[in-house]
């Protein structure tokens, strides 16, 4: 007879968590005030279109940031093509593929080349020597990406860019709160570009900002997120709607509120999950720069299933047989996904760090919808699969397939 997780004892019964546990469960901040705020803007009866709570947020998201800009917007997404598109990026930009898949599609989404560029071992951003390698006479830009909040070789990258005369964005969707040789993430490259999606260290349900400290670009991108309005009954270029809206930005205010307590949260789960699964073979954390400011709203493991004997897909299937939503982020990589898979097939050979860590990582939720209880019975999960690793694995060959990542 086929066996089945429920044969094994400790995974028997009923799952371990009740509940089901998610990575980028949201921080909401204190309900009452987001309610007050909500109230307000009702009262108003001002709901989008540059309200007064969108100002306020731009006005506080500049300020912790440092940029002299700050535009809100309603998605990332839409904030990199709109930046991509006010900077004039033609032909091939430089990207990594180690990446959510809206870096590349805001490019492709434009007819630009995503132009995939391998990664290095000790941050997973952007190598600059490679990036080098990668330049041609179509490379019209570069595009960090603060993966997982760790920041770009921003300096190297930014003088490269310098050097050849191309822009330089940072998308910065991770990154909102954390820091770079002592400097707020958010001043950098021409532009950088944050999400405020639920799922974010801060979120406005969904929403995006570019900050710039560029007067020109920013103001070039305030009229293109509405419609290419430069005044009632002006239209001075090829805008689309990309503006927050007003019941966003309270959420966003009242998050700014409490980044405090998210930060405390989530450095203290990585010091937990550090702790509690330290020792354990094949499985490590992936290491922020404590010398920075960092908002540890991803939680990575690396797992190398020569030591574990599980392999990382098992693990995240067992996971999600015990109700937590483990996820492989950004599996299995954007040259992988469609339409670039189809358009540049032999992309892969040429990213042997990002296909390495794509088969390694495994992100477990963290956040304050979590509690230092559930964190130890994750590890408990963990420990024991990893030190059973041999026997679970051949217990859950070929029955049930992978989960999404
Ligand atoms: N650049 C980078 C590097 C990015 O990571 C992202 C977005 C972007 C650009 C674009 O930003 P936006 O245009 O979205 O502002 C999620 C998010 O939708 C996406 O914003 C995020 N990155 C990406 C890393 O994660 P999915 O496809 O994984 O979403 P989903 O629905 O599977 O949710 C993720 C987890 O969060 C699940 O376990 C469920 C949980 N969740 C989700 C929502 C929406 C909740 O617990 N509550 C919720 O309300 O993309």
């Amino acid at each position: 007879m086929k066996q089945t997780l429920n044969d094994l004892a400790i995974f028997g019964g009923p799952a371990a968590f009740a509940e089901i546990r998610h990575v980028g469960g949201p921080n909401i901040g204190d309900r009452d005030r987001l309610l007050a705020r909500i109230n307000d803007l009702l009262d108003r009866r001002w709901l989008t279109n540059d309200g007064p709570f969108v100002q306020e947020f731009e006005k506080r998201i500049a300020e912790t940031t440092g940029a002299k800009h700050c535009v809100a917007l309603c998605n990332a997404t839409l904030a990199l093509e709109i930046t991509i598109r006010a900077l004039e990026m033609s032909g091939e930009v430089i990207v990594p593929s180690m990446t959510f898949i809206a870096t590349a599609h805001a490019l492709q989404w434009q007819h630009i080349t995503p132009v995939f560029c391998d990664i290095d071992e000790e941050t997973f951003t952007l190598d600059p020597a490679r990036v080098e390698e990668l330049l041609t006479p179509r490379t019209s830009a570069i595009i960090g990406v603060h993966l997982w909040g760790r920041p770009c070789w921003i300096d190297q990258l930014t003088d490269l860019a310098q050097r050849n005369n191309l822009k330089i964005i940072f998308d910065a969707a991770h990154a909102f709160g954390c820091s770079w040789n002592g400097r707020m993430i958010g001043g950098f490259g021409d532009a950088e570009v944050f999400s405020f999606h639920a799922t974010k260290f801060l979120n406005t349900f969904e929403g995006g900002a570019v900050v710039t400290n560029n007067d020109e670009l920013a103001a070039k991108i305030r009229v293109l997120r509405n419609f290419g309005f430069a005044g009632y009954d002006n239209v001075v270029s090829l805008g689309t709607n990309a503006k927050m809206s007003e019941v966003s930005a309270a959420m966003g205010l009242t998050g700014l509120e409490s980044l405090d307590e998210f930060i405390a949260v989530n450095h203290s789960y990585y010091r937990q999950y550090g702790a509690e699964l330290n020792g354990l073979d094949g499985v490590s954390l992936a290491l922020h720069d404590e010398t920075q400011k960092n908002n540890y709203q991803y939680l990575v493991l690396l797992i190398d299933d020569r030591a574990t004997k599980i392999s990382r897909d098992q693990l995240i299937d067992l996971l999600w047989a015990e109700n937590v939503r483990a996820r492989r982020y950004f599996y299995p990589g954007c040259h992988r996904m469609q339409p670039y898979d189809t358009l540049y097939p032999q992309t892969s050979a040429r990213l042997p760090v990002t296909e390495d860590l794509l088969q390694r990582v495994l992100l477990l939720p963290t956040g304050t919808t979590m509690s230092p209880q559930d964190i130890s019975e994750l590890c408990r999960i963990i420990s024991f699969a990893v030190s059973h690793g041999e026997e679970i694995s051949q217990l859950m060959s070929a029955e049930i397939g992978t989960h999404a990542g």
